[in-house]
């Protein structure tokens, strides 16, 4: 209750910031996009972690306005990055299950783009494989006709427990994000290695890009570029920061 109190007080007060993480060719390093990650400072407990805020956001049906904040910050930022001339191909939002399953969400997003001047194609929802699996037929109405107009969809946290392979041939889907638990051991597990490249052959094959998360080491971004993954996203780049 009290995370939940104090979260709406930090939605009305302007308290939440969103900070970003690029998303890099692993060969070239050049940026070729940026997530936008919520970040919440509280003015007495300090830093609490999307981890804790969101799910109790979720919970107390407040994702969509947290969401919105994230959304309007990130739009608002991603222009003026446009305007200066150095903003990334695209920018990547997390979204959560219960904002997706608004009908009408998807025009009003393209309307928000619009409103910024930007393009569907400038974004990138990051949905989590979890979500993608659970509520397929909830999303899928939302999914369709956004990705009809040019947005496009990253799987989140691809590979953690949720096996079922079958959704990547039936949803839209244009980028999977390797959980970062496949990259920490690469270079110390073969298993994690083999994983990992089957994950960019299915990928190769099925005409969908790979990227891997929390890159932190140049012998992992090494053994990454050996199996043929393109992309990456991690420490060894840049930390989340502000804009
Ligand atoms: O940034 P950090 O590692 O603390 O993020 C923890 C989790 O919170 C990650 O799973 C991330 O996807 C999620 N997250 C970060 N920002 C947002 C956001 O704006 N919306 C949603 N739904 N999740 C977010
Ligand atoms: O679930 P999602 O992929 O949206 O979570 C993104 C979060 O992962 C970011 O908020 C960031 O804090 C965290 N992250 C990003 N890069 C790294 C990394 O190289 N190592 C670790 N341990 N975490 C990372
Ligand atoms: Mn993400
Ligand atoms: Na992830």
């Amino acid at each position: 209750v009290y995370l939940t109190t104090e979260l709406r007080r930090a939605l009305d007060s302007g308290g939440l910031a969103v900070h970003y993480q690029p998303q890099v060719d692993l060969r070239s390093g050049e940026w070729l996009g940026y997530e936008a990650l919520v970040r919440w400072h509280h003015p007495k407990d300090g830093w609490i972690s999307p981890g804790r805020f969101i799910p109790a956001a979720e919970r107390a049906g407040m994702i969509h306005h947290v969401g919105e904040q994230v959304l309007e910050q990130a739009g608002r930022q991603f222009r003026q990055w446009r305007d200066e001339g150095v903003a990334p191909e695209w920018l990547a939002v997390n979204i959560a299950a219960p904002q997706m399953e608004t009908p009408g969400w998807g025009e009003q997003l393209l309307a928000f783009l619009n409103r910024f001047g930007l393009a569907p194609e400038d974004l990138e929802l990051e949905i989590t494989e979890r979500l993608l699996v659970e509520r397929r037929t909830e999303v899928a109405t939302e999914l369709a006709y956004l990705r009809r107009h040019g947005v496009r969809v990253a799987v989140d946290d691809f590979g953690t427990g949720y096996s079922s392979l079958n959704y990547l041939t039936e949803l839209p889907v244009d980028r999977i994000k390797i959980d970062r638990a496949f990259i920490a051991d690469l270079t110390e597990d073969p298993r994690k290695v083999a994983v990992v490249e089957a994950i960019v052959t299915l990928g190769q094959r099925l005409g969908i890009a790979v990227l891997a998360e929390g890159v932190e080491t140049e012998a992992q971004r090494q053994v990454l570029l050996d199996v043929g993954c393109r992309q990456g996203q991690g420490f060894l780049f840049a930390r989340p920061a502000p804009a």
